[in-house]
């Protein structure tokens, strides 16, 4: 079986991020902004995905760089027995339960002069069309690398979709506070089988498993500070720093300096220093040691991230055109999530501001509808968290409330048109019925049937001969089921079933063809929610021998693949 990832139709999203030497193009128009003032709005902001296979630390890492942004007093407030769980980020009960991420999470937080749009995304490949949306609204990637596990199958996924989307990586390898490689095996590893060349801005002092400090190279690799941590009970606060000298250090911490200096040294010798064109081209990543857990290494990253991330750039449109940042306002929708906590069922629609400035209230064009669209509602988010957001700027993610029109890869703007290109969709490989267990729930249960398709948490597939009591489930993964029961039960309170259906992939057909597949044994034809017809087959020999048997029949693959 194909994995999920190997299905995205990245080519046809086209590349959204134009080069970003462009960016500092002059202002043209700014609404009530003068056109430097929105200027300098866009120079400050950064806007990324946390990204990597699952358990390489996001979550945690996220927690942490808003603790050092001092949005939060105290990382993790849960210490369980199965180690922190957090609390800013994931935040669905199931995401506790779990100690995973099962969907993506925005953050806002000021740090120093910038103003930081993170967001942290679901590792499992079960959920990477929600990641896969997030890449597509922001302007760079931190990529984890579990520093034990080295590169994993997801990490590598992710890495060719960046590379594909020309997106900036900068790479965190985490969790150096446990026995791990060494740290030039992991950076061989990741040129050797990416093809990225890694060029760390820090390399560790001490072995994994005994972190003790940071040294800071400087040019041709010579080390220009030793920056010591000290740990604190359970990394709740930030970790203590204290800065030294290369003589100081050597000094102080022995061979282990030592050997990080050679080691500094020897990277230089084989071209491994930052050079900020490359790694802005995609084909060099900046690296740091880290421990999230540990808050080491975390203040290094959003310096990082201050002085070397991208600030918004142009984005093309449908058409190939570069809106730039300064164009009159623009926004893509990424994401659509409700149901967020108990207090508020509502359902949010985020959007990556694009161009210009956005205040609230203003009303602009639903590019798919071409109607007016009021913002009256607009938020800004901190995980769970909300407050209202008057005015935004590029780079910016603000969710829009009860905004049943949008959904991801929709587009808002105002003046001139334009449309940016629809966001991938995957082709679903598992699929199941669902029904509510007791009659009487019908109706919540098909409100939150509805609720969910819109999010795209699955897609919802009908057919008369089924009927709308049990609707057929289609997801990229099964753990998607699992969210739809969870939610169901926890936000709609209707307690469902779940049956599997034998069906192993889908082809997308037509109203001429559909009669033909519905007679035909193992396959059966739905409608999608978006009135797409779907033929789903119990597996790849069915389908190749109707298609070789019946050539006349449309059936289309939902998706090309990325690589
Ligand atoms: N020792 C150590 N453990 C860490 C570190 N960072 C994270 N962990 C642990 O690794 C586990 C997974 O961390 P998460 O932050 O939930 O990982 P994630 O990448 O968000 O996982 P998904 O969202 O499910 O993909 C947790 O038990 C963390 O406490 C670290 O720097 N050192
Ligand atoms: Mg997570």
């Amino acid at each position: 079986m194909n994995s999920p990832t190997d299905n995205v139709d990245a080519a046809s999203a086209g590349p959204s991020v134009v080069t970003q030497a462009a960016a500092s193009r002059p202002v043209a128009t700014a609404g009530a902004t003068t056109s430097a003032r929105l200027a300098e709005e866009i120079a400050r902001r950064r806007t990324f995905a946390v990204i990597s296979h699952p358990d390489a630390g996001k979550s945690t890492l996220t927690e942490a760089l808003a603790l050092h942004a001092k949005m939060i007093s105290e990382a993790g407030a849960i210490h369980g027995k199965a180690g922190r769980r957090s609390t800013v980020s994931d935040w669905m009960e199931m995401e506790k339960a779990r100690g995973i991420s099962v969907s993506s999470t925005a953050l806002q937080f000021e740090y120093g002069d910038c103003v930081i749009n993170l967001v942290d995304t679901p590792g499992h490949s079960d959920f990477s069309e929600d990641t896969y949306r997030v890449l597509t609204a922001v302007d760079a990637a931190v990529m984890l690398i579990d520093a034990a596990k080295g590169l994993e199958p997801q990490t590598l996924k992710l890495f060719q979709v960046c590379r594909h989307r020309g997106i900036p990586v900068i790479t965190v390898i985490n969790k150096w506070d446990r026995p791990g490689r060494a740290p030039l095996e992991l950076l061989d590893e990741i040129s050797e089988r990416i093809g990225l060349t890694p060029t760390p801005l820090f390399l560790p002092v001490g072995i994994a498993g005994d972190f003790r400090g940071l040294l800071r190279r400087g040019a041709e690799g010579a080390p220009v500070e030793y920056i010591h941590f000290t740990r604190t009970a359970g990394g709740a606060t930030i970790a203590p720093e204290e800065s030294y000298t290369p003589e100081q250090a050597e000094a102080r911490e022995g061979e282990p300096w030592t050997t990080a200096a050679e080691e500094s040294e020897l990277l230089s010798a084989t071209g491994q220093d930052h050079d900020q064109e490359l790694f802005l081209a995609g084909q060099t990543s900046p690296v740091i040691y880290a421990s999230a857990m540990l808050n080491f290494g975390v203040r290094q990253l959003l310096e990082t991230l201050v002085t070397l991330a991208p600030p918004p750039g142009p984005r093309r449109d449908v058409r190939g055109e570069p809106r730039d940042p300064s164009d009159p306002f623009s926004a893509v929708v990424f994401k659509v999530q409700a149901g967020m906590d108990a207090a508020h069922r509502d359902r949010l629609a985020f959007m990556r501001i694009v161009s210009g400035e956005f205040e609230r209230g203003m009303v602009v064009t639903h590019a798919q509808t071409g109607r007016p669209f009021a913002t009256k509602y607009a938020l800004t988010v901190f995980g769970r968290e909300r407050s209202t957001v008057d005015t935004a700027y590029p780079g910016d993610v603000v969710g829009l409330v009860n905004a049943t029109a949008l959904a991801p890869g929709h587009t808002l703007f105002l003046d001139r048109k334009v449309e940016f290109p629809p966001i991938p969709s995957f082709a679903p490989e598992h699929f199941a019925t669902l029904r509510a267990r007791s009659a009487g729930k019908y109706k919540q249960f098909r409100k939150a049937i509805d609720q969910l398709d819109s999010e795209g948490v699955v897609q919802v597939l009908r057919n008369d001969t089924r009927g709308d009591a049990s609707p057929v489930l289609a997801a990229v993964g099964p753990m998607q089921f699992e969210v739809v029961s969870a939610r169901m039960q926890a936000e709609f309170n209707v307690e469902t079933q779940l049956d599997f259906l034998p069906y192993q992939l889908a082809r997308r057909t037509d109203a001429e063809s559909a009669p033909e597949l519905d007679r035909q044994r193992g396959v059966e034809v739905f409608t999608r929610s978006d009135g797409v017809l779907l033929a789903l087959f119990s597996d790849k020999w069915r389908l190749q021998y109707l298609q070789k048997e019946m050539p006349k029949l449309t059936l289309e693959p939902l998706v090309a693949t990325a690589d």
